[in-house]
């Protein structure tokens, strides 16, 4: 039995290779590769000795040789292939190893040049690797150092054989590693404007690429979709960012639905953006309680307290580690998917005895709140909707507001207390879909409005919730994530008991607006920023 092993990242590979030699394989493998087994004392062949042909061009051409790709590619079932193989002196591979010139970790670089890519695009081990898999009957082909140990306990119970199933398996995965490959060359390419300097500087790229190769790895099958009549699945990107949804690890719990999962994903991207402890709790898609503390706990009793009835069978995020005393309260009501970048012992133990809640530790290391890159932020850089036979894409809202972008418009300008609590505000009303109007009062939401065609309507909701709550709306802050087209949507908050308001401006109105606030006493900021959520 032959093996041929040619691989860029060597992590594993002297010692499985080892395992191989013991089973009887005989081992061949290109220059950096065959260097490395003989170096740690295993026999053998160069490839430039099978195909008489020494490796070309800076290692351009290496494998790429009839007596190669006749070993992969021969049918071991078809006299006519076997005989041909004779005539030309090949022998069959049953066997490779191989993983890529590392393409995508190099264009990550910063700085990357056109050249260093293109140097880094494997052109030999795709083509094996593609002849292993199509030829999958007869050959293992093996892509990921992950495959190493099931690969060898297999081989080792079965005297150096594989399943079908096994090769077949492993042939899929080839393929999806290939496509993943290829993807990530085309995205690249397909983004660089070649009209800028491309001689040794990096080169400039546009963030849509002419084509765009959707880049995903399938998590798993879902029940169903939104309805139980949809098929659904989860899927994450090839490079998660760190911090985000897909990185998660499930501690306990039922299944995650297709509705937790894109809950679970507004409560965190909300909850993340707070660096003192914060909670978040979200019902179909929206926020019905967000609330920032002096711990875990604190913050949840404030974000419960906003709507306890919506918040019934909630998503509760938190982006501080939970402890018991935050576990215990919030296992009082019902949850169905609760998550935080850790647990304590005695958090864990309290929902061990609630076997169907869903938990999820996702972890925030790595994320850097200075980040230059959304990635690096923990964010998606663009966002995808599906529209009919198309797609609509941009760049996602990570806007983050700053105080010295407030412009106060009115006479009235806000405390530095209501200045937080209108940032706060802000920051919730970002994630409300629109049109949306929060109350908030020191750290928590008061009221929340969503999803309505009319502001006004949003206006009226959000002041009969905090009304069905018993929170009283006096004194409190108003975030709107777009402008007031007239002022009854502000006299309507203003007769809430809303003291000071948050909104972009930019209205043909602005004026009627201000004058609006100016004639109540109430103090106004415009943002500049508008955070329509759909
Ligand atoms: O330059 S290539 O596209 N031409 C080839 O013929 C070829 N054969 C194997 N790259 C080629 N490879 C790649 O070389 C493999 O995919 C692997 O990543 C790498 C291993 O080279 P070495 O054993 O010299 O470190």
């Amino acid at each position: 039995m032959n093996a041929l092993i040619s691989v860029s990242d060597k992590t594993g590979v002297a010692e499985f290779a080892a395992a191989l030699v013991a089973l009887g394989f005989n081992l061949l493998s290109t220059g950096g590769t065959a260097k490395l087994l003989q170096d740690a004392g295993l026999p053998v062949t160069e490839v430039a000795e099978v195909t008489r042909f020494p490796e070309m061009l800076d290692g351009r051409v290496k494998t790429l040789h009839p007596a190669v790709h006749g070993g992969l590619l021969a049918r071991r079932d078809l006299t006519a292939h076997m005989q041909a193989l004779a005539d030309h002196g090949i022998g069959t591979i049953d066997l490779v190893v191989i993983n890529l010139y590392p393409f995508e970790s190099t264009v990550a670089q910063p700085g990357c040049t056109l050249a260093d890519a293109i140097e880094n695009i494997d052109i030999g081990g795709p083509a094996m690797v593609r002849s292993a898999a199509k030829n999958w009957q007869h050959v293992a082909v093996l892509t990921d150092a992950a495959q190493y140990a099931p690969v060898l306990a297999e081989l080792q119970a079965g005297g150096g054989q594989l399943s079908d199933k096994t090769r077949f398996g492993l042939a899929v995965a080839a393929f999806n590693r290939i496509s993943n490959y290829d993807a990530a060359i085309s995205d690249y390419l397909s983004a660089i404007d070649l009209s800028a300097d491309h001689e040794g500087n990096a080169p400039t790229r546009g963030l849509f690429p002419a084509q765009s190769n959707g880049r995903f790895v399938k998590l798993q099958d879902l029940r169903y979709g939104e309805n139980p009549h949809q098929q659904a699945a989860f899927y994450r990107d090839l490079y998660p960012a760190p911090g985000s949804l897909v990185t998660a690890q499930q501690l306990q719990g039922k299944e995650l639905s297709y509705n937790n999962i894109a809950d679970a994903d507004a409560a965190w991207e909300c909850v993340k953006q707070w660096s003192v402890p914060a909670c978040v709790i979200v019902k179909h898609a929206n926020p019905c309680g967000v609330a920032v503390g002096a711990d875990a706990l604190e913050a949840y009793q404030k974000a419960f307290k906003t709507d306890p009835t919506s918040a019934f069978g909630g998503i509760i995020a938190f982006n501080v580690p939970v402890d018991g005393a935050a576990a215990e309260a919030v296992s009082k009501q019902f949850v169905e998917v609760l998550m935080a970048p850790d647990f304590t012992p005695e958090a864990l133990a309290v929902f061990q005895a609630k076997a169907n809640v869903r938990v999820l530790r996702i972890s925030l290391a790595g994320v850097r709140r200075d980040g230059a890159s959304a990635w690096e932020r923990g964010l998606n850089a663009i966002d995808v909707k599906r529209v009919g036979s198309g797609l609509l894409m941009q760049t996602a809202d990570n806007h983050e507001l700053t105080l010295a972008e407030l412009k106060v418009v009115t006479k009235k300008a806000p405390t530095d207390h209501q200045l937080q609590d209108l940032l706060f505000a802000w920051n919730v009303a970002k994630f409300v879909k629109s049109n949306a109007i929060v109350f908030c009062q020191d750290g928590m939401t008061m009221g929340v409005g969503a999803g309505q065609m009319s502001r006004l309507d949003s206006a009226r909701i959000a002041s009969i919730k905090a009304g069905h709550a018993g929170l009283s709306l006096q004194g409190t802050a108003v975030a709107s994530d777009a402008f007031f087209p007239f002022r009854d949507g502000l006299d309507v908050v203003i007769d809430q008991g809303a003291t000071c308001v948050i909104q972009p401006g930019g209205s043909m109105r602005d004026q009627e607006v201000i004058d609006a606030a100016d004639e109540r006493g109430v103090a106004m900021v415009f943002s500049g920023v508008r955070h329509f959520r759909h």
